[in-house]
């Protein structure tokens, strides 16, 4: 699906309307704001702690290099733009997070409320509802230990919302924000205006890019596996080769989020969404990656305290809702995933 992007609105006063996408130099942020750009996204402004890499940031038609959590920043920029959608990716994720619990949770957490507050007075200043587009993750999910996880199977959006990390926590604490700047943001106020935040949010599996690679996640091994085995290079994985936890390839991941934004409002029965296609072991994976790189040196040397994290997470997710309320269909099973786009991309992106 590529975005069919609504036409910038008319911005009405001196400000320029704007698509605001934060994390813009993550994994996701790449292949968003290429599909944005690909539907006809003209007004893409975008804001990282890092420069963007030319080719994306010659897409935005401003980008920022500062920290989500500079409010100074963020209210300039937003003085500047009359932003109507927000796609908020910043985020420290599971691995890294754990050796900075605290700075995970100003960034993660202190980033995410005061976009939100930001956002919520640029609703009040142009009058028209923010769409708020969050990317939770599997990580919300703190099953007890793998007995019950194989028992559980397909765990839907309200089960064993117990999670084991600061990621976790963060990501399931600002799930609730959401809801709570969306339909309760200063209820008792004389002067509350309702409706100013539409958010929208889906909990990504384990994400698999041919075009990047993910730095300080947990589920990096199967990322991490193939783009070794592309380049060469031996990989020791850090979890077991019976580990399972669901996946979904960056080009579906998008697909989904770009589904969620431009979904009808009246259809979405919730604000938190599950999303999943495949859900091989990490086993499994080793055998699709030597299929198509039998050279790849693969081996299997567990992080205990990495795969505690992995063990927590659900072996699948029921997408059901998702499937439901606005279309999500992946493109790609395991299979499909390897054949048609990991493969051909990442020995493409190898052979440069
Ligand atoms: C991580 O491993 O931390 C992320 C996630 C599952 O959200 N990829």
């Amino acid at each position: 699906m590529t975005a069919s992007h609504r036409a910038p609105r008319s911005a009405g006063s001196s400000r320029s309307s704007a698509i605001l996408i934060t994390g813009a130099g993550g994994e996701v942020g790449h292949g968003l704001i290429r599909a944005l750009w690909d539907g006809g996204a003209r007004d893409i402004v975008a804001i990282d702690i890092r420069e963007l890499d030319p080719d994306i940031r010659a897409l935005c038609s401003k980008t920022f290099v500062g920290d989500i959590c500079d409010a100074m920043l963020l209210g300039r920029l937003l003085a500047m733009y009359e932003v109507y959608e927000i796609f908020h990716l910043a985020a420290l994720l599971s691995t890294r997070s754990e050796f900075t619990p605290e700075t995970a949770h100003e960034v993660n957490v202190g980033g995410t409320i005061g976009l939100l507050r930001l956002a919520a007075e640029q609703a009040r200043s142009h009058g028209k509802s923010v769409k708020f587009i969050f990317p939770s993750s599997i990580a919300a999910y703190g099953v007890p230990d793998l007995a019950t996880k194989a028992r559980a199977g397909r765990v839907r959006e309200e089960q064993f919302v117990e999670p084991t990390t600061m990621y976790g926590c963060n990501k399931l604490y600002c799930e609730h924000l959401g809801r709570y700047y969306a339909k309760h943001y200063r209820q008792l106020a004389k002067d509350r205006v309702a409706d100013l935040i539409d958010f929208r949010c889906v909990r990504f599996p384990g994400l698999i890019s041919a075009d990047t690679l993910p730095s300080g996640g947990t589920s990096d091994y199967a990322p991490e596996m193939i783009h070794a085995a592309a380049k060469g290079e031996s990989y020791a994985c850090f979890v077991r080769a019976d580990t399972k936890i669901p996946f979904l390839t960056m080009p579906d991941a998008i697909d989904a989020l770009l589904a969620l934004a431009h979904a009808d409002k009246e259809r979405l029965s919730r604000q938190v969404y599950n999303l999943s296609a495949f859900s091989p072991t990490a086993g499994e994976i080793a055998t699709l990656v030597r299929t198509h790189f039998p050279s790849a040196q693969i081996t299997f040397r567990p992080d205990e305290q990495r795969q505690a994290i992995v063990d927590s997470w659900p072996e699948d997710v029921d997408d059901s809702a998702a499937r439901r309320d606005f279309g999500f269909v992946q493109k790609h099973d395991a299979a499909a995933a390897f054949r048609d786009y990991l493969v051909p991309a990442i020995r493409a992106r190898y052979s440069r």
